[in-house]
């Protein structure tokens, strides 16, 4: 039998938390024979309903989880963690302005990464959900010198589903036959989904979304803002924000980076960049990956047209602004 994996999950009292962790306990993340030990971490003023969720994970008696700790003391929370997912974070309240809320959750990263650095296990793969994601992962990345940058990384996997789904929709076919859809970008409505390469397998072999689609009008506008607005599509039809979709999609994000995508696959995660795509390096900017053996890399040489090369650089824009406030925020 495998030995068990520590897997972090912080904000485990909020919304995505409550969905995230049974996912996790029933073999969604890491695969049905991988045994776990959940670690959940949150603030004091949630410590109670904590407790309520770590009673609710003993009751469904889940055969995988071998263990839980339910604590508000980051760096119990982080120790000997080889999967860390960073849901916890410093919602923005009405009227507050930008500068204060990236002040917040720079404070939070900071902290958080230093203790991920010291006492997660070797080699941690980190991912962080919590808004500004992007933003938050470049500071953890920041403030963690020793864990490997290819270890930090944010979820753009929830917009790459969202995209899939509308595709699908479209074109009435099973979403598990449409690929290759591409977020560039922050996880923010500047974010560019992306088309260009996607396929749809058909009984006459995979065929291009933009052929089959055929309407670049929709694609090219409603179909981008559609994905773009669709957290706040959520928040207005059900009052709470995205909960379900982003946790299954954080399950996602893992078990594709540790156990690999399929041949002929990509999926796009928010990465260091390296300068792929005249990125600019040092942005953690969603791209089209692969993983193999535990490690992503980049998908290169897709043509970039002029109509993406605009929408690429538009959002890199607001990711160079988002880094220059957070550092801001340091001093
Ligand atoms: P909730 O407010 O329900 O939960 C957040 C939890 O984090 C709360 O229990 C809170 O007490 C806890 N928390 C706050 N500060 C903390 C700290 N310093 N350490 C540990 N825990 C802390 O929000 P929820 O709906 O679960 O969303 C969580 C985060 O995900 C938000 O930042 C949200 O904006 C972000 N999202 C990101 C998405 C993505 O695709 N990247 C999509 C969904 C979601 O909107």
């Amino acid at each position: 039998a495998k030995e068990p994996v520590r897997v972090l999950v912080t904000g485990a009292a909020g919304q995505i938390g409550y969905a995230l962790v049974p996912m996790i306990a029933r073999g969604i993340m890491l695969g049905t024979d991988q045994p776990v030990i959940l670690h959940m971490l949150d603030i004091p003023p949630a410590a109670e309903a904590l407790n309520g969720v770590k009673m609710e994970l003993v009751d469904a008696a889940f055969p995988l989880l071998k263990g839980v700790v339910a604590t508000t003391d980051v760096v119990e929370a982080c120790t000997g963690v080889s999967v860390a997912v960073m849901v916890g974070g410093f919602p923005r309240k009405e009227g507050m302005e930008r500068k204060d809320v990236m002040s917040k959750n720079v404070s939070i990263y900071k902290s958080q990464a230093a203790a991920l650095e010291k006492h997660a296990a070797a080699n941690c793969k980190v991912l962080v959900v919590a808004n500004p994601a992007n933003t938050n992962a470049l500071i953890l990345k920041e403030f963690a010198p020793s864990i490997p940058e290819k270890n930090i990384t944010c979820l753009t996997r929830l917009d790459h589903n969202r995209a899939l789904g509308q595709i699908s929709e479209r074109l009435n076919v099973q979403v598990s036959d449409v690929k290759n859809v591409i977020i560039w970008g922050n996880h923010s409505s500047t974010q560019y989904p992306d088309v260009t390469h996607a396929t749809v397998k058909t009984p006459a072999g995979d065929k291009p979304v933009r052929e089959l689609v055929a309407d670049d009008a929709w694609l090219n506008t409603e179909f981008i803002t559609t994905v773009q607005q669709r957290g706040a599509a959520i928040i207005k039809a059900r009052k709470f924000s995205s909960a379900l979709s982003a946790a299954s999609s954080a399950c996602d994000h893992i078990r594709d980076w540790v156990l690999g995508t399929p041949e002929g696959t990509w999926v796009s995660m928010g990465v260091y960049s390296d300068g792929s795509y005249n990125v600019p390096a040092g942005l953690i900017y969603s791209f089209p990956v692969t993983s193999k053996n535990g490690e992503w890399s980049i998908v290169q040489g897709l043509s970039i047209d002029e109509f993406s090369r605009k929408k690429l650089d538009l959002t890199a824009q607001e990711l160079s602004e988002e880094k220059e406030l957070a550092y801001s925020c340091l001093t």
